[in-house]
């Protein structure tokens, strides 16, 4: 009789590094990490069977204190690594995390295109509505009228509307978490991780340092008082008229993920090189 060895699965501890976090007591980004780590192990991942990337921000520290494989890349181009990885390796769970700096200013013409293309990763950004790391320039998603020393009298801009946006660009899952409630994060992210395609979750993710008042989002936030839609129109609509602290999975389309045409991972460098001869 052959003996079979039980593998439990790993529970959410298991994905986090030796690595001790050095964000600020109180910011939201240590409740998302946790609740990165619990999806993965509710999805009964492995940390050699996922990667975690990024660019750079406080919230792009993220790949670091976990125990998968990691990316730190540069400022703004996650999502062109992390699309690349996917492409590469199709076998592995891909998690790009970004900033709303990171992912909407410097970042954002790859998040268009990344909507667009519909590679089946997840991307989550930790939106505080401000740059935490070169502590506290306006970012995309600040408020027009947010006065700061950096910022006197505010920058009377329209802000960035990440979530219409992607709808727009044609991402298939789209939806809004909120760091103070990490076991429906951790939800969000995993039924992002499930959903084939393109996923974007918006985390509102506290910066107690330049944004103290943002302690009060979670006086704000609430579930999504409607279900999910499948109807992109729909769903667009909702959205630019909400308040912008509706939580939940507010968009589910069912586009079918970008397959790489032909697969020349097998090609040799001669062989290309002959191919370009002129
Ligand atoms: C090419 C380049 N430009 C600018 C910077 C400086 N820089 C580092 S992080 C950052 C903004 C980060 O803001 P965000 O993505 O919102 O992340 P947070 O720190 O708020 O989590 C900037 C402008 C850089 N590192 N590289
Ligand atoms: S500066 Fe803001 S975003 Fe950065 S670690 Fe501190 S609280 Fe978090």
């Amino acid at each position: 009789m052959s003996s079979v060895v039980a593998t439990s699965p790993l529970t959410a501890q298991a994905f986090k590094s030796s690595y001790k976090p050095i964000w600020c007591p109180g910011c939201g980004d240590y409740a998302v990490l946790n609740s990165i780590a619990k999806a993965f192990a509710m999805l009964e991942l492995k940390p050699e069977n996922v990667a975690v990337v990024s660019g750079i921000g406080c919230s792009s520290r993220i790949p670091a204190y976990t125990n998968c494989y990691g990316f730190h890349g540069v400022h703004g181009r996650s999502l062109a690594a992390g699309s690349g990885l996917k492409i590469a390796r199709p076998d592995l769970t891909v998690l790009v995390a970004s900033g709303d700096g990171d992912g909407y200013s410097i970042g954002g013409n790859h998040f268009l295109h990344a909507c667009r293309r519909n590679v089946d990763l997840t991307y989550i950004v930790m939106d505080n509505h401000v740059y935490g790391m070169t502590k506290g320039q306006p970012s995309p998603t600040t408020e027009p009228d947010w006065d700061s020393k950096l910022s006197p009298g505010g920058t009377g801009l329209r802000t960035f509307h990440p979530l219409v946006i992607a709808l727009a660009a044609g991402a298939n899952f789209v939806a809004r978490a909120f760091s103070g409630d990490p076991n429906g994060t951790a939800e969000i992210i995993a039924d992002a991780i499930r959903t084939p395609g393109f996923s974007f979750v918006e985390i509102l993710s506290p910066c107690v340092t330049f944004r103290p008042e943002q302690r009060d989002w979670k006086k704000l936030v609430r579930p999504a008082p409607v279900a999910t839609t499948d109807d992109p129109a729909r769903a667009a609509r909702r959205i630019m008229t909400d308040d912008g602290f509706n939580i939940g999975v507010l968009y589910k389309g069912e586009r079918r993920p970008y397959q790489p045409p032909i697969r020349r991972d097998t090609q040799r460098v001669a062989d290309l090189e002959a191919e370009f001869t002129i």
